[in-house]
């Protein structure tokens, strides 16, 4: 839909679904958003916490005497303490326990030692340095492939009877009768390959300010999360404190990508802190810290085969997957993604980076052996995957490993994203320039098509440690006929105060200018599960539209009464109950509130008033998906790669806001540049984190990134009111095959780990390819 096509508000403002300005950055453009480093109250002190330079050390002393006699210092705060609290430890949220501060050894380099509360903030860092710690080093385990050896040391002997260091071994599918199609098969491809640990790297750090107020006995957090229900309600249970006197607060939120999504030591230590002192505390991480030790991503190491015949039609696909969590498992896995997962001495892993719950990895592993089975077949990658592609009658389509895909038409969007290419003018070029001798560039083309499964729910399927993940919502029309919504998801970025009253303007009429979206305060909005797995629009987004269909139904019994007719008698036109059949004869959206809280006689039974409230628990995931084609060339002397073109085409339904759509895929479109050219949080074999500053763990800047073509189809969501996918992390899933499948073109290699700096590219055409592990040269 274009914006001509959408009546316009008075401000300017499409009337539903269409392109505006976000509403929020009026306030981020003008330097007057309020991020948690923004709090600052009467009497707040400052925390900073001592981290262990060890990836893996016993504690054998810690000595806190001179940082207490700091004339500054408040309170030093150790695992010790924290034991007598019972806080030592707390639960993460895949079941998995963490040590706050640590009481017997550290198990990564950065772990949390120690807790320092002062007056400010530079007197809490100084008196980190008078703390004494003994450690004993112990052997590190850096290697997930070595995680499992006989003689590997134990990380998580806290655990008990733990005699190794596997997390978890999934299976899923049905094995033998994949055996069955691979014993078969005319042509069966394997690759192995990694998929680098990676780190979200948000603009603003975690941190938190907590207050306990003694006298009240109520827990105030103002604190970075995605979730700002879920960590009430864990606050709740793991300090034992009454949920009714805890109120987590997420104000302005700068970046999360999934960072955001976890509990952190920090976080609890500022609580402590509080409880402690009776003061407010501050703690807010620097960028080295959130590069070192808060949810870093990926690390997989990923076996694959491919099944297939000569011509090409694909049979079945095998992986063995071997997932490296660090040394706390940080946020839970669907069950059906086949993986051993196993501890390393390294920063918690597995948490999340516009990850989609691990489909990222699997879309990587997948259209990586699909062109190295492209290569195999000497079948242009393009027509192998239009001919193996589902076709839109076989939808709803049910996969082997039990999801089931909403709707879909994958060759339609595959398509398109070629005409926009000039797919078939890139080969000919392609093909002209393999033929000079003296090219000094080589170009190559790369194609990626993926499907995500996004909007975490239905509550049954899915949890956070037992809470199910339904949304709910509160929509409140005031009596001049404007509103307030209340939701229960956390925008960081995403421009859900714009696009979720652009929701209950396309259902209502309000103009979206006259709807005030309340997100990020636990006392102030319902209950519901958080921004992440793209879950917002599909699950909270359908709850906005539920609310608000029961206020149109309300709405048309009010107007009913006020024109004397019955419900049935009217018919609805976008903001107004009009007579059927006599159309002038009508009641406003905003004349019906005026009338919903006035003397107007209402029905029996019918309550004044124009809110509602929904919970909404979504049937199903949806399956947003999309088809990228990226260009790049190739320096055959550095190995330096130029992303030249990048085209993507997107299907997430209809779309609320196509600018906010756009720019969610821009961003994605670089973080996946990123991932594939640049990023990987390297180490060493003592465990030190050689990734630690934005020195070493590099981000995309204009400089990297083509000027985005963006392509769009739109297949609706069967079971969402209002047809919608999310597409939140759509990119950052899609794009990193798509540039590393045009750099193996490029260099007619089949296969060569990320990240495909200079120097691994450069080694790749020498024929000694380098392993991402392997610190950048
Ligand atoms: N949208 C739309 N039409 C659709 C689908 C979505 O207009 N058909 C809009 C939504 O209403 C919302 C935005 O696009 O304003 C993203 O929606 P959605 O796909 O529902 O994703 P979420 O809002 O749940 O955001 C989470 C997702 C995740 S999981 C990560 S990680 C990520 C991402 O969003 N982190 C981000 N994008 C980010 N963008 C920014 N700026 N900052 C982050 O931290
Ligand atoms: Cu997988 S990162 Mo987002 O779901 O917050």
């Amino acid at each position: 839909m274009t914006t001509t096509e959408v009546p316009i508000s008075a401000a300017g403002n499409p009337i539903g679904f269409g392109r505006m300005l976000r509403k929020e950055d009026a306030r981020f453009l003008r330097g007057k958003g309020n991020y948690v480093d923004d709090v600052n109250l009467p009497g707040m002190l400052h925390g900073a916490i001592l981290r262990s330079p060890y990836a893996h050390a016993r504690i054998i002393s810690v000595d806190t005497s001179a940082a207490e006699a700091h004339p500054k210092v408040k309170a030093v705060i150790t695992g010790k303490i924290l034991e007598t609290l019972k806080l030592a430890w707390m639960p993460t949220l895949s079941m998995d326990v963490q040590s706050v501060l640590c009481t017997d050894k550290v198990r990564f380099q950065g772990q949390e030692v120690a807790f320092v509360v002062a007056e400010d903030h530079y007197s809490a860092r100084d008196a980190l340095e008078l703390i004494e710690v003994e450690y004993e080093p112990l052997p590190v385990v850096i290697d997930a492939r070595k995680a499992l050896d006989a003689d590997a040391a134990i990380i998580r002997d806290d655990l008990e009877g733990r005699t190794d260091n596997k997390i978890y071994d999934w299976e899923a599918g049905n094995k033998e009768a994949c055996d069955a199609v691979f014993a078969k098969a005319d042509v069966v491809v394997t690759q192995d390959m990694v998929y680098p640990r990676s780190h979200p790297a948000p603009m603003e750090t975690c941190g938190s300010v907590a207050y306990m107020d003694k006298v009240t006995g109520k827990l105030t957090i103002w604190t970075t999360t995605q979730a700002p229900h879920a960590h009430r309600t864990l606050y709740a249970l793991v300090a034992g404190l009454p949920e009714q006197k805890i109120q987590v607060i997420s104000p302005d939120i700068g970046g999360g990508f999934g960072n955001k999504v976890g509990i952190y030591p920090g976080y609890v230590c500022s609580v402590v802190g509080s409880i402690v002192t009776g003061a407010p505390v501050k703690w807010v991480e620097d960028r080295s810290e959130n590069l070192m030790s808060t949810s870093f991503a990926r690390d997989y190491h990923m076996h694959g085969e491919i099944a297939a015949t000569r011509d090409g039609k694909i049979l079945g696909l095998r992986v063995d997957v071997l997932a490296d969590h660090g040394a706390f498992n940080g946020v839970a896995q669907p069950t059906k993604f086949p993986a051993g997962f196993v501890y390393t001495n390294k920063a918690p892993g597995g948490v999340a980076y516009a990850c989609s719950f691990r489909i990222t990895e699997a879309v990587y592993l997948v259209e990586r052996i699909v062109d190295c089975l492209a290569d195999e077949l000497k079948i242009d990658p393009a027509e192998l995957r239009l001919k193996n592609l589902l076709r839109p009658e076989q939808f709803p389509y049910t996969t082997p490993t039990g999801w089931e895909y909403d709707s879909g038409e994958y060759p339609r969007a595959l398509r398109e994203a070629m005409r926009i290419a000039g797919y078939d003018d890139l080969r000919r070029e392609q093909a002209a320039q393999r033929g000079d001798s003296n090219a000094k560039t080589a170009m190559g083309i790369g194609i990626s098509f993926f499907t995500e499964g996004v909007g975490a729910g239905p509550r049954k399927h899915m949890d956070i440690l037992g809470l199910g993940m339904a949304d709910g919502c509160e929509l409140r029309i005031h009596p001049t006929g404007k509103a307030q919504l209340r939701i229960s998801v956390q925008t960081q970025g995403q421009g859900h105060e714009t696009t979720f009253a652009q929701i209950v303007s396309q259902e209502l009429g309000i103009p979206p200018e006259d709807i005030e979206v309340i997100h990020g305060d636990t006392d102030n909005t319902p209950f519901g599960l958080g921004t992440y797995g793209s879950r917002s629009t599909p699950v909270s987004g359908a709850a906005a539209a539920v609310v608000a269909r029961r206020i149109k139904d309300k709405a048309r019994i009010i107007a009913a009464a006020a024109l004397e007719c019955a419900p049935d008698d009217l018919a609805w036109e976008q903001g107004r109950w009009y007579v059927k059949g006599d159309p002038e004869k009508g009641k406003t959206i905003q004349e019906i509130a005026f009338a919903s809280h006035g003397n107007l006689e209402l029905p029996e039974g019918v309550e004044g008033h124009l809110d509602a409230t929904a919970v909404y628990n979504p049937p199903n995931l949806t399956y947003p998906f999309g088809a990228y084609i990226c260009v790049v060339d190739v320096d055959k002397g550095t190995g330096e790669v130029k992303v030249r073109r990048f085209i993507a085409v997107d299907d997430c339904g209809p779309r609320i806001n196509p600018m906010i759509v756009e720019g969610q895929i821009h961003g994605g479109l670089a973080d996946g540049v990123g991932m594939a050219l640049m990023q990987v949080i390297a180490f060493d074999e003592s465990g030190n984190n050689l990734g630690g500053s934005f020195m070493d763990y590099l981000l995309p800047t204009s400089m990297e990134c083509p000027s985005w073509e963006l392509g769009e189809t739109v297949t609706p969501s069967p079971h969402h009111p209002l047809g919608v996918k999310g597409v939140g992390e759509s990119a950052t899933v899609g794009s990193p095959p798509a540039v590393v499948n045009a750099v193996m073109d490029a260099i007619q290699i089949r296969h060569a780990d990320m990240p495909l700096t200079p120097a691994a590219v450069w080694r790749a055409i020498q024929g000694h390819p380098m392993r991402p592990d392997m610190a950048i040269e």
